[in-house]
C-alpha cells in the first residue's frame, strides 16, 4: 500500500516511573496489534510531559531509553512503526506555542487529569501541568494522526485535541487531520491494587498499588497477594460494588484471553485466594517474554541509540512538514 493511503497512528507513554502493568494493558498490547500493512504507526517516549512532575535529570535521561527499550520488547517493530524520543523533536515544542495560543484557559480548567495531578503534587502546580493537554494535542497533529490507541484516562485530551485542531481549521484553512482515540474494549482503565477507586499509576508511591511489567516474578506474587478485594467470599465482575475483585478479573481475562463469562465461570466456588494466585501466574507467564527481550535489548547500547536516530529522523521529516504550514497559516514564515 502507498504510504500516502495508510491510516497514521500516534501514542506516547511517559517516561515517569516504571511502565505498569496498566500501561501495558490499557496501551503498549494494542500498540504492537495496530501495526498492520495498512498503518504507519509513530509511537513516541513523551518525556516533555514527564518534566510537568519534578523529575530526577539523571533519571529522566536514563529512562528515556530504557522505555524505548521496553517498546521494542513489546513487540513495537522499528520496520513497521517509527519509535522515537518527543524531546529529539523539536518541532512538538514549537508547535506547542502555537496551539497555546489558539486554545483557552476555561476548556483547559476543566481537565481532571490537571485537578488530579494538582491534588497529588499541591507543592509544584506548575503552568506546564495545566497545558499539558496543548502539548498532547501538538503530538497528535504533528503527524497529521488519524487513531490514537489511549487508555481511558486520555478520553478527555482526545476531545481537547479535536476541538482545538477544528477551531485552528476554522480560523486558518484546512491544517489539521481530526483525530478519533481509540480506546480499548477492556483493559482500559487497570485500577490500583490497594485502592481500586483510583486507576494505576507508575508514579504512585505506595508500590503495592501497581505491578511494573519488570517486576520479578516473586513481587508480582507478593502484589497481587495483598491486593484489595471486599469482606465477601464469592468471585463476581461488579466494577461497582466489587472493584478490587473486579480490576482481579479484568487482568485475568486480558492476560488469559478468556471472555469474562469464561473467567466468573472458571473461579465459581473458588476463593478471593486462588483468585489472587491465578492472576498472578497468568500475569507472571504473559510479562515473562517481554521480560527477557528487554534485558536483551537493554544490554546493547550501540543498537538501541540507533533505533532513537533513526526514529528521530523519520519523525522530524513529517513534523517538519506539518510545523511549516501552521507557520505559513498564522504568518510566522
Ligand atoms: N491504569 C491504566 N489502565 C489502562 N491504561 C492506562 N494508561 C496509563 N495508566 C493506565 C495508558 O498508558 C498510556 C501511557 O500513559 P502515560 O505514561 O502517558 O501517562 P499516564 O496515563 O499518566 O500513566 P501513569 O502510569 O498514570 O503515569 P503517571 O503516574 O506518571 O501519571 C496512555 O495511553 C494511558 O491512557
Amino acid at each position: 500500500m502507498a504510504e500516502q493511503e495508510k491510516k497514521t497512528v500516534l501514542s506516547g507513554i511517559q517516561p515517569s516511573g516504571s511502565p505498569t502493568l496498566g500501561n501495558y494493558v490499557g496501551a503498549l498490547k494494542n500498540w504492537k496489534l495496530l501495526q498492520t500493512d495498512d498503518r504507519l504507526c509513530y509511537y513516541c517516549v513523551a518525556n516533555l510531559h514527564a518534566l510537568t512532575v519534578r523529575q530526577d535529570p539523571a533519571d529522566l535521561r536514563r529512562r528515556a531509553g530504557e522505555t524505548v527499550a521496553l517498546l521494542l520488547a513489546c513487540g513495537i517493530d522499528p520496520e513497521k512503526s517509527v519509535l522515537f524520543v518527543q524531546s529529539h523533536v523539536h518541532e512538538h515544542a514549537e508547535l506547542n506555542w502555537v496551539l497555546c495560543c489558539n486554545t483557552y484557559m476555561g476548556e483547559l480548567s476543566r481537565m481532571t487529569q490537571f485537578k488530579d495531578k494538582s491534588a497529588k503534587h499541591a507543592d509544584n502546580i506548575n503552568a506546564g501541568l495545566f497545558t499539558y493537554p496543548v502539548l498532547m494535542a501538538g503530538d497528535i497533529l504533528l503527524y497529521q494522526s488519524d487513531l490514537v490507541p489511549v487508555g481511558a484516562d486520555q478520553k478527555q485530551h482526545i476531545e481537547i485535541a479535536r476541538d482545538i485542531a477544528i477551531r485552528f481549521n476554522n480560523a486558518y484553512g484546512e491544517t489539521f487531520k481530526i483525530p478519533e482515540g481509540f480506546i480499548p474494549q477492556f483493559g482500559a482503565r487497570v485500577m490500583s491494587l490497594q485502592d481500586p477507586s483510583m486507576k494505576m499509576s507508575k508514579s504512585d508511591p505506595n508500590p503495592n498499588g501497581f505491578v511494573a511489567i519488570m517486576d520479578d516474578p516473586s513481587v508480582i506474587m507478593k502484589k497481587f497477594k495483598r491486593a484489595v478485594t471486599d469482606s465477601d467470599t464469592f468471585i463476581a465482575f461488579d466494577p461497582e460494588n466489587k472493584p478490587g475483585v473486579s480490576n482481579l478479573l479484568s487482568i485475568y481475562t486480558s492476560f488469559t484471553g478468556l471472555t469474562m463469562d469464561e473467567a466468573v465461570k472458571h473461579f465459581d466456588g473458588l476463593g478471593y485466594g486462588s483468585l489472587k494466585a491465578e492472576v498472578a501466574e497468568a500475569v507472571i507467564a504473559g510479562l515473562e517474554p517481554v521480560q527477557n527481550e528487554y534485558k536483551k535489548i537493554l544490554s546493547d547500547k550501540a543498537y538501541l541509540e540507533k533505533i532513537m536516530s533513526d526514529g528521530a529522523e523519520k519523525a522530524s521529516a513529517q513534523a517538519r512538514k506539518t510545523l511549516r504550514k501552521v507557520y505559513r497559516k498564522v504568518g510566522l514564515a
